[in-house]
């Protein structure tokens, strides 16, 4: 399928290291799609690293960014995409943009990971997940949460499969027809759920698929995901099943790869975060082989 488009993608940036931007933007344009993108924080690494230092975009600056494009005719797109955002005030920008955009073209795609925390531990301030909650589920057309977010959009526990179905067709009464949970921790076993709202009358189509754990951390698979979810979504406008398969066989092709890449350089794989080798994976971005199969529910 060669679908693609035009991507505004609102990430952070940083100058060594792939998180944000510098995880979503080539793995797009590697699937064919145009994309620009706006840097949200320019920082020296992540916030993983014992220090870094950098820039933070506010508000008003990525609305003058946004002004400038108008300007010349320039905010015709496709998609947005955004994930990491640190501030009320700059989500509310946020909603902006997606109002603006959809001035331009009434059938923008907003793929939304609403990153809010991971494994309990809240990693933004609090009342972010309110207006995550009220104000950009209903104009949201994807999201990509994990098990702990899906958790704070949806007010529920997730201690099983179930739970998971659950908590996607709650979020699906709030705005998005697709959603992924993509990471579900439950009795040891990791496994992502996905589910299509195709429409108002049915139940959702929903699927899992089951992740292979790997013995180490990353930093910006998140990111990365989120941005094939975009990718092959949009290829597989109906097969969100598809679409799924194509991205966890992309990551987990590029997470082994990263993880040998440090035990053959005699690297502990536990003993930080690793960087991923996204550069390396690029054929496995483009032409996957599909080694993780959805299972319908
Ligand atoms: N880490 C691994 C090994 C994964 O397979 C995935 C998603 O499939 C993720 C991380 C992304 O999860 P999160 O959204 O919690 O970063
Ligand atoms: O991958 C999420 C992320 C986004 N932005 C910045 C980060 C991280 C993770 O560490 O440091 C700046």
């Amino acid at each position: 399928p060669s679908e693609t488009g035009r991507v505004l993608s609102i990430q952070s940036h940083t100058v060594q290291g792939y998180v944000g931007n510098k995880s979503a933007v080539f793995p797009l344009q590697l699937l064919g799609y145009d994309v620009d993108p706006i840097n949200s924080v320019q920082f020296s690494n992540h916030t993983g690293y014992p220090t870094f230092r950098g820039q933070v975009l506010n508000g008003q600056q990525l609305w003058e960014l946004i002004e400038g494009l108008e300007a010349n005719d320039l905010l015709y797109y496709t998609h947005l995409l955004t994930g990491y955002i640190g501030s009320v005030s700059f989500l509310n920008t946020v909603l902006e943009v997606v109002d603006k955009l959809r001035t331009i073209n009434p059938n923008l795609t907003y793929v939304c990971d609403p990153v809010m925390g991971d494994e309990g531990k809240l990693y933004v301030p609090e009342e972010l997940i309110s207006v995550y909650r009220e104000k950009v589920l209903p104009v949201a057309s994807m999201l990509t949460p994990n098990q702990f977010e899906a958790e704070l959009l949806t007010g529920l526990r997730i201690c099983s499969e179930e739970d998971g179905r659950e908590a996607c067709k709650i979020l699906h009464a709030t705005g998005p027809s697709k959603v992924v949970i993509t990471s579900i921790n439950i009795e040891g076993s990791l496994f992502l759920i996905g589910s299509h709202k195709k429409d108002k009358d049915n139940s959702p189509e929903q699927f899992k698929i089951v992740i292979p754990k790997i013995p180490a951390y990353f930093t910006g698979t998140g990111d990365l995901m989120t941005a094939l979810f975009l990718g092959w979504s949009n290829k597989y406008p109906d097969n969100l099943d598809r679409a799924a398969e194509l991205a966890v066989s992309s990551l987990q092709a590029l997470l082994q790869r990263t993880l040998n890449d440090y035990l053959r350089a005699g690297y502990d794989p536990q003993s930080s975060s690793l960087e991923i080798r996204l550069i390396q994976s690029q054929d496995d971005i483009r032409n996957p082989q599909l080694k993780f199969k959805a299972e319908k529910y």
